[in-house]
């Protein structure tokens, strides 16, 4: 019995020292219930009295050599695999990190910030409005007659008889009109859309900045000196602005602005194609019907409007040629600005 019992040492004790990996397979093998050793122990009813607690006491030295034997082999392969671990997944803080590419604004973004920037300057707030919108706030109130030919599907895109998507941004100012008693000095700019084709100088959605101002007392005067100021704020202070009557059906009187030319100073060049002027805007004296239908006394208030497109005043600053560019998403374009 001692010689097996030293054999299941020295097996046991060899097995361990030799594996790498499962050493409660080895434990169950030899200290198990069904174990190689617990079957020795079993057998002990056969010995003598004598031999018995010998054998006992040897079985039990046994055991703890074995236990301790998995115990230390088993810390090893713990330190071991950590030790991997760890060198697995060392991290070189030296390595240089990857770039990430930074974004930037879109040049109509740019622009539309500086517009926004100048009308607060003069004591404007910023108003929005549905895109989606009735008939009524973007073609109604605004005085606009049902035979219109901007009311047209082929100008406008309808999505039932009476809901479109805006065509100017006009319909903000009726909401905030028919919402807020005077004085009102907004600005609203954001996307418009109408039915065109794609072109250079066109396209079915573009960006407008629509602004209104409505008080006692408000005139023409008013108008020119604000738009002077934001034309020398926006393009520079040597800028001159010009008057030209127009027609509008929200306006009356109504005018288009020009600005002196700011790459020849007025004197004409390529730019201003010899004019020497630059067409930005147009304007007019909030019509009394408009005032009118969004519940303001014509006899008491007066205002003025205007509204300039976001991508024309893109176009000028940055001389481009074509307004698909500023829709096409080519980074070789939009990283320049
Ligand atoms: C209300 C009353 C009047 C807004 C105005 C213009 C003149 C104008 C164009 C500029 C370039 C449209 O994007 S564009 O094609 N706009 O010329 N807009 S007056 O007048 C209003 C607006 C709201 C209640």
């Amino acid at each position: 019995m001692k010689e097996t019992l030293a054999r299941i040492r020295a097996e046991a004790l060899a097995k361990i020292a030799d594996t790498s990996a499962d050493l409660e397979q080895i434990r169950i093998q030899y200290l198990g219930k069904k174990g190689e050793l617990t079957s020795v122990l079993r057998g002990m009813g056969n010995l003598s009295a004598e031999e018995r607690p010998v054998i006992g006491q040897l079985a039990n030295d046994i055991r703890t050599a074995i236990e301790a034997a998995i115990q230390s082999k088993s810390a090893e392969l713990k330190a071991k695999a950590l030790d991997l671990k760890l060198k697995a997944e060392k991290i070189d803080v030296t390595v240089p990190g990857e770039r990430i590419p930074l974004g930037h604004n879109h040049p109509l973004s740019i622009v539309q910030r500086e517009l926004e920037e100048t009308f607060i300057g003069l004591g404007f707030s910023i108003a929005e409005g549905p895109e989606v919108e009735y008939d009524y706030y973007n073609f109604q109130a605004l005085n606009i007659p049902e035979n219109h030919p901007a009311r047209d599907t082929q100008d406008t895109f309808y999505i039932t008889d009476n809901i479109l998507l805006r065509s100017q941004t006009s319909p903000v100012q009726v909401r905030v009109m028919e919402k807020t008693k005077p004085p009102i000095r907004i600005i609203s700019p954001g996307r418009v859309y109408r039915s065109d084709a794609v072109d250079a100088t066109h396209s079915p959605l573009f960006h407008q900045c629509e602004g209104l101002v409505v008080d006692k007392g408000i005139t023409m005067a008013d108008l020119k000196g604000m738009l002077e100021l934001f034309a020398k704020r926006m393009f520079g202070e040597q800028t001159k602005i010009r008057f030209r009557p127009h027609h509008f059906p929200f306006t009356e009187p109504s005018a288009e602005v020009d600005i002196s030319c700011f790459v020849c100073g007025g004197k004409g060049c390529r730019f201003c194609k010899n004019e020497g002027w630059i067409e930005i805007l147009g304007c007019g004296m909030v019509h009394p019907f408009v005032l009118s239908n969004c519940n303001i006394d014509p006899e008491v208030y007066s205002g003025f409007a205007f509204g300039v497109g976001i991508e024309r005043v893109a176009l000028l600053k940055y001389h481009i040629d074509d307004m698909r560019l500023l829709y096409e998403n080519d980074t070789r374009f939009l990283d320049q600005f």
